[in-house]
Order: C-alpha cells, then structure tokens, then sequence
C-alpha cells in the first residue's frame, strides 16, 4: 500500500473532522463525533488496519501520521468544548434578572427551641420584677441537691430508682434547681432575690415526664418575707403568662425544705375548670412547688432564721410550654429535635 496514500488520507480525515465539528454546539454530540474518528469503530482507527501493508522502511512515517491526526482531533474536540462551555456560562451571565423580585428567605438559620423562648419569657418577668439571674453546675453533689436542703437520709427521692447518681451516694445529676438556692446563699450577702433557670435530671418517662427537662427555681431572703410575698410575686406571674383571668390556687403540699410548702395550680386553660383530659378531669393544671423556706435550711447555711425569711419556688417550663402551645400531646416532641416541629415556633 503506498504510504503517500495513507498519509493524504488521515489529512483528509482530520480536515472533514474539523468541518463537521463547525456545526456542532452540544457536548454530546461533539463527544460522538470524536468517536466517530478515533474509537474503536472509527474511521482513523480502521485506516490503522492498513498500516501492515505499508513496506516496513516506510512504517514509521506513516505510524507518525497516524499520531499526529489523533492529536489534531484531540486537540480540535477539547478546543469545542472550552469554546462550548464558556458559551454557556455567558448565556447564563446575561439571562435578564428581576431585581424587584423579593428576596429569598435564607433557610437553614437556626433559631430559638420552644423550650428556650418560654425560659427566657419566664425569665423576663421574674427580672421585670426586681430578681437577679443565677446558675449552678447540673453535676451536684448529694449535700447540695439533697443534704444542705434538708431532705433526711432516707428519702425516696435519694434512692436509685429516682435519682441519676453518678458515684451512688456522692455525686449526681441534679434532680432539681434547689441546689442553687444553697450556693447562692453561700456566695451572695443578703438580701438575695435570685431566679435560677435550667437543666435536671430524673428517672422519669411518660407523656409528661421526661428524664431530662428544665426548672426555674426562685429565692427570695429578706428581713420580713411573708406568705402573702410569695402569693403575690406567683399570682402576678401567672396572670402574665396566663393573662388575667386565670384562676390559681395553692395548695398544701410538702418539700423537705420549706415550711408551709404548697403547690400552686391554675384553673384548666383548656376546659376552664369543668374537667377534661387535658387536666386528668379534675379542672387544674399544676405548674409549680413552691413555700416559705424551711429555717434548717436558712441555719445550714449560716443565716439567723429569727431574723430572715424567705420563700422560694420550682416551676416546670416543660410543663409551662405544654400549656402555651396547646396541642403537644407529649413532652417528648420537645426533646426528639424534628424540624418539622420545631420549625413551629418563633421567638
Ligand atoms: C421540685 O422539684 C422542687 N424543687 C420545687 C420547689 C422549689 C418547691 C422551691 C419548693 C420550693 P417537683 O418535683 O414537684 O418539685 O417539680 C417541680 C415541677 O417540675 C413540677 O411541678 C413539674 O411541672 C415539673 N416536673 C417534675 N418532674 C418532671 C418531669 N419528669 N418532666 C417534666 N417536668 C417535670
């Protein structure tokens, strides 16, 4: 076969490649066209065959060829599609935009936990009314969550089957806020008017209760506090919450560090008092423990109890925000993070 011959053939193949490549402007398409030539079908390829028939001496010129047209078309393919490309993105860059269109609102933003908004709520109205903000560690020790506080040696709540421990009988996870009454008692000169937000623990788990959920405690420590103190700093905090015709009552109760101790409710917001399954048919919602605080505790923490009293309080904000938003059925929604329910709740 004379190699002049094959040589003038692979030139031809790589013009007519170049001129079909002109019409193309699809990635496609030019990927085919390029297969067309150097695949395995292709047209150079099968002129590759033919290589065999040329005389040796002239193997190596035509072989050089045959590189040189595989070059030129790979070159040529890789030109259209940069040239492809970057026709698209000016298409894309001068595609008119609406600048009065609305802005898009960014998704993805964190925001508040419905359990943060009633806190910090709660929080505001203690604060709007004279109370400071005060923390504690939610690892206690058995003297600042049960000792300090009065609570004996054989009480239930310091048994295993209700309480965290973390070094059975030494250190825990707190089971309420009270512990920060005792520190703060210990750290801050009197008059202490204090309200201590956060997270404890309990071996609890049902529609209402949950092992994990958040308490405020209150504390007030003065010459001359009273009973009548305590109901009027609760009464007008529920009436906030609540609004005004809410209906509350307090009720006896007992903790081992306040005496009288009561527990206060409101009047069912959902049945108004008749009965209904929201208030177990009895027309109250409890909301929270509360009384005047028990002198032992007072001394513990070496505070004259003739001449200082004080009364404190414990609210459940799990509880409070199962009231606010009516409807949760289970406490557990707040703690399961769908977004799909927390995307319910603005702050
Ligand atoms: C106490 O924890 C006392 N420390 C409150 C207190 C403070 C009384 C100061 C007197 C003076 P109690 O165990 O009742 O009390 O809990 C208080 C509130 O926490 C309850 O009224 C309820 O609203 C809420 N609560 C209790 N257990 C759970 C639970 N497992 N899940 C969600 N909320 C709970």
């Amino acid at each position: 076969m004379d190699p002049a011959e094959i040589i003038a053939r692979l030139d031809d193949l790589g013009r007519q490649f170049e001129a079909r490549l002109e019409a193309l402007d699809q990635e496609q398409a030019i990927r085919a066209c390029q297969a067309a030539y150097l695949g395995g079908k292709g047209e150079v390829t099968a002129l590759r065959k033919l290589i065999k028939q040329v005389e040796p001496a002239a193997r190596k010129t035509v072989g050089q060829a045959f590189n040189q047209v595989k070059e030129r078309i790979t070159h040529a393919t890789g030109v259209a599609l940069q040239r492809l490309k970057e026709s698209e993105e000016r298409a894309y860059l001068e595609q008119p935009v609406d600048l009065t269109l609305p802005g898009r609102q960014p998704r993805g933003i964190g925001r508040l936990h419905p359990i943060s908004i009633v806190m910090h709520d709660i929080v505001d109205i203690f604060v709007s009314m004279g109370f400071d903000v005060a923390s504690g560690p939610e690892i206690e020790t058995d003297y600042y969550n049960f000792a300090a506080l009065n609570f004996p040696a054989d009480h239930p709540a310091r048994d295993m089957q209700d309480t965290l421990f973390i070094k059975e009988g030494k250190t825990l996870l707190r089971t309420h806020t009270s512990p920060v009454q005792i520190r703060t008692l210990l750290k801050r000169p009197l008059p202490v008017q204090i309200v201590a937000p956060g997270a404890v623990y309990r071996r609890d788990d049902d529609p209402t209760h949950s092992p994990m959920f958040f308490q405020i405690e209150g504390l007030l420590v003065d010459e001359g506090v009273t009973f009548a103190h305590l109901r009027g700093t609760l009464e007008t905090f529920i009436h906030k919450v609540f609004g005004k015709d809410v209906t509350l009552r307090f009720r006896p109760s007992f903790f081992p560090f306040t005496e009288p101790s009561a527990e206060v409710d409101i009047q069912c917001i959902s049945c108004k008092g008749s009965g209904c399954r929201l208030c177990s048919h009895t027309g109250w919602l409890e909301i929270l423990g509360s009384g005047m605080v028990d002198p032992n505790v007072l001394e513990e923490v070496g505070i004259d109890s003739e001449r200082y009293t004080g009364f404190a309080f414990g609210l459940g904000v799990d509880r409070v925000a199962m009231l606010r938003y009516e409807g949760i059925g289970t406490i557990k929604l707040f703690y399961e993070n769908d977004p799909r329910f927390l995307g319910c709740f603005r702050s």
